[in-house]
This record gives structure tokens, C-alpha cells and sequence, in this order.
């Protein structure tokens, strides 16, 4: 069974979606995500100009042979943009495999460990009657975890919230923010504002009124989103540990895992970390350190199902779960690679969830559900995901990038 043709489909379904299409010369169709939201053209070049034409003739069931002949073959070794690359093809080969086995994708990788893969939805407001509301509807539409993202007095527009109120602020004068994420559709980036000492000490006082009005049994996440100096970090986490959270998530930047250390010797509060990171070396220390409890590498940026399956059990070792990102950034391809892997493996934890637009659904066809707060993957051959070319084509490629963030004073920040 010959790989016979590599296509790169890039769309915008109220969103940019990079996706490789792999076809064998038996007619087999295997879909993965290659989408690095921000700078999705860069990896649609690296798969049309530099790997398409090696997959021709390929084996396409040699599925960890393409794997290290893509990751040891580039001699230049990890970064977003290759492995964004790898993860799809590697992704499109899966569900090549599982196609011709005639099983859902998640019966080669194992089975079902559980019923479902248990998530957790966004909800956010400028203050906390907007973030009650938020809750709310969440609660309502069968949620059992939530995420919780608040504006910040005296900041114009935060991370996470999104809120008719936040949309358009900044000063670029672009249009509103879509599918309650941060990438906006604009020619050079929003510019948000940050100032750390005001959000320690309000993130606290949110928590504290979420745990009065909805009790001490909901589970509750927060993103800090790479903001804080360790010591702030370390700081944050205690402050929190009266409201029991579920996680505190990436609280200082990736590139320094050392400083999870500091981060660990101060709190209780678990934490999450890696949804900008690669591959398996990333996480080396913070495993073996067990400086961290989530895992957060989706499939899409970590390498395919292969790469992040090694992970998953690496983190095993050490009791740490997985805590796959979720936002409507990563495709329906790569959300339904995630939930094959996630009902599969010893050591799930949750899963992040934002429904994707209406458009992308036509467009993607998926056929995972949603059902009391659990995500379910698909019971037909493959991953259960389709692409609808007719569709693709009302949608074409707009550009879009994530926010950059200053400082009061007007230095750069973390975003
Ligand atoms: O900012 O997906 O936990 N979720 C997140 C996301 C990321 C975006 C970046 O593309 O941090 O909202
Ligand atoms: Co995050």
C-alpha cells in the first residue's frame, strides 16, 4: 500500500485549518492537523515544499519508519513548525491504518480504558457577574470542569476572556476577536496589556467568590498563560490553594523547565504545562522531577499520535496525566486524534474543549459527540473525520495572529 499523494488543504471556516490529505494508491484517505495558529503558511510550505514529494511511493503503513525518517531525515531537529509537519502526516498514516483495518482508530492504539474522555469548557467575563453567567451556561450545556478566565481592573482587554466587551479592544483597529479565541483576523497583531501585580491580586478574590456561589465540588482551571516570574508564580499557586483547583496552567514561560522547581517548592496547587511545547525532551526534567501533573502537548504540535503516545506513557512513570489542549485552534482532526488516544490510554486526565464553529464542523464532518460533559470519539473506521473540499472553498485562507502583550510602561511582555 503506496502513499500515491500528499495534499496541503488550508481553510477558514471562521478560522485558518492547516490539513495534510494522504491518499494511497488503493484509494485509502487518511486526514491529519497540521494547523500552528498564527503562522499556519509556514507549515503548509514545510509539507508542500518539503516533505510532500518524500512521502510519494512510501509504505504508508511504516508508520514509525516515516516518523524517524521525517524527525532524523531534517537533521534539524524539533520546533514548532516541523513537528507540526510530522504530527500530520504521522496523524493522516493512523488514520490510514486504522481505515484499512476497518476499526475505529482507538482499537489499534489499545482499546477504551473509560467511556469517555472527560473535558472542560472556557468560561470567562469581564467581571463576575459576566463570569457567573459564563458558568452558568456551561453548567447548563453539561460541562464537569471549567475553565476560569476574568477581565482585570484597569486592564482594557485580558487573555481568555471573551466577552463582547473585550472584542476589538486594543489599539490596532481590527476586527472582533472569532470563536472565543485570541487570534483575530487583522494584518499585524492586537496589542494587549498586562500588569502582574494587579492580576495577583484579584485572581485570588475571583476564586474565592466561584468556590461561595457554585460550592467546593466543581472542578476549576486557570491559565496564567507564561506570565509570571517563578517566585510570582509560587505565589499565585498559594494563594490559590484554598479553591482546590483542578490545575494552574503554564504559570512561567516554556523555554526555563528549571523553574517549575522554585514553582513546586511554594504550592500544592497541581500544575499543567506544554501546550507550545515539541517533543519528549521538553518535558525530560519536569517528568523525572515530577515537577508537573498534566501533561498539555496536543497531537497536532507534539509530533502525531506516535510522538505523543511515548510522552503519555513517559509521563506514566511519574503519575502525571494527560491534559490535552483544546482550543478550536486545533482542528477537528486533531481534537479526534486526541480523544482516540485519550479513551485509550492508563493515564487520561481531561480533555480541553471549545465547540468549533458551525462552518468548521460542515466543513470537518466530525463524528465525536459530546455527551454530560465527556467527549467520545467516533465508532466508524479511522478517526472519523472528513474533509469537504465544496466547503474549503467558500472559506479560503485569511490572515490571522494571536495578540502580543505590553507591559503598563509599554515594555514587551509574555502573551
Ligand atoms: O492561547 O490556543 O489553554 N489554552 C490556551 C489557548 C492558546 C491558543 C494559542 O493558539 O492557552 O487559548
Ligand atoms: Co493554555
Amino acid at each position: 500500500m503506496k502513499i500515491a499523494s500528499a495534499e496541503v488543504l488550508v481553510s477558514s471556516p471562521g478560522r485558518n485549518f492547516v490539513t495534510l490529505r494522504i491518499t494511497t494508491d488503493d484509494g485509502f484517505v487518511g486526514l491529519g492537523d497540521a494547523t500552528l495558529n498564527g503562522r499556519e503558511l509556514a507549515v503548509a510550505s514545510y509539507l508542500r515544499d518539503h516533505i510532500a514529494a518524500l512521502l510519494i511511493g512510501r509504505d504508508a503503513h511504516q508508520i514509525e519508519d516515516t516518523w524517524q525518517y521525517l524527525y532524523r531525515g531534517a537533521y534539524w531537529r524539533r520546533g514548532p513548525v516541523t513537528m507540526a509537519s510530522i504530527a500530520a502526516v504521522d496523524t493522516a498514516l493512523w488514520d490510514i491504518k486504522a481505515k484499512v483495518a476497518g476499526l475505529p482508530l482507538y482499537q489499534l492504539l489499545g482499546g477504551k480504558s473509560r467511556v469517555g474522555c472527560l473535558t472542560y469548557g472556557h468560561a470567562s467575563g469581564v467581571d463576575l457577574p459576566e463570569l457567573f453567567d459564563s458558568i452558568r451556561e456551561h453548567l447548563d450545556q453539561g460541562y464537569r470542569a471549567i475553565r476560569v478566565q476574568t477581565g482585570i481592573p484597569g486592564l482594557d482587554s485580558v487573555y481568555g476572556v471573551a466577552s463582547s466587551k473585550n472584542a476589538g479592544a486594543g489599539d490596532s483597529g481590527v476586527s472582533a476577536r472569532y470563536d472565543h479565541e485570541p487570534a483575530r483576523r487583522s494584518a499585524v497583531p492586537v496589542e494587549e496589556s498586562w500588569d502582574t501585580r494587579a492580576y495577583l491580586r484579584h485572581a485570588p478574590t475571583v476564586f474565592e467568590a466561584v468556590r461561595n456561589e457554585f460550592g467546593p465540588e466543581l472542578p476549576l482551571l486557570h491559565d496564567s498563560h507564561h506570565r509570571l516570574t517563578p517566585i510570582q508564580a509560587a505565589k499565585l499557586g498559594k494563594s490559590l490553594e484554598p479553591y482546590d483547583l483542578f490545575w494552574l496552567e503554564d504559570v512561567t514561560p516554556a523555554e526555563n523547565q528549571a523553574a517549575l522547581r522554585r514553582v513546586r517548592e511554594h504550592t500544592t496547587t497541581p500544575l499543567a504545562i506544554g501546550e507550545v511545547f515539541n517533543t519528549i525532551w521538553d518535558y525530560r526534567e519536569l517528568f523525572e522531577e515530577q515537577l508537573i501533573d498534566y501533561v498539555r502537548s496536543p497531537v497536532t504540535h507534539a509530533g502525531g499520535i506516535t510522538a505523543l503516545r511515548r510522552i503519555f506513557d513517559y509521563a506514566a512513570v511519574y503519575q502525571i496525566k494527560s491534559g490535552v489542549h483544546g482550543p478550536t485552534d486545533i482542528s477537528p482532526v486533531g481534537l479526534a486524534a486526541a480523544l482516540h488516544l485519550g479513551i485509550a490510554i492508563p493515564n487520561f486526565g481531561i480533555q480541553e474543549y471549545m465547540k468549533h464553529s458551525a462552518a468548521t464542523d460542515e466543513l470537518f464532518r466530525p463524528t465525536y459527540f459530546f455527551d454530560g460533559g465527556y467527549l467520545v470519539p467516533g465508532d466508524g473506521p479511522g478517526l472519523g473525520v472528513d474533509y469537504d473540499d465544496l466547503v474549503a472553498d467558500a472559506h479560503p485562507y485569511e490572515g490571522a495572529y494571536l495578540p502580543v502583550n505590553r507591559l503598563l510602561d509599554g515594555s514587551m511582555h509574555d502573551w
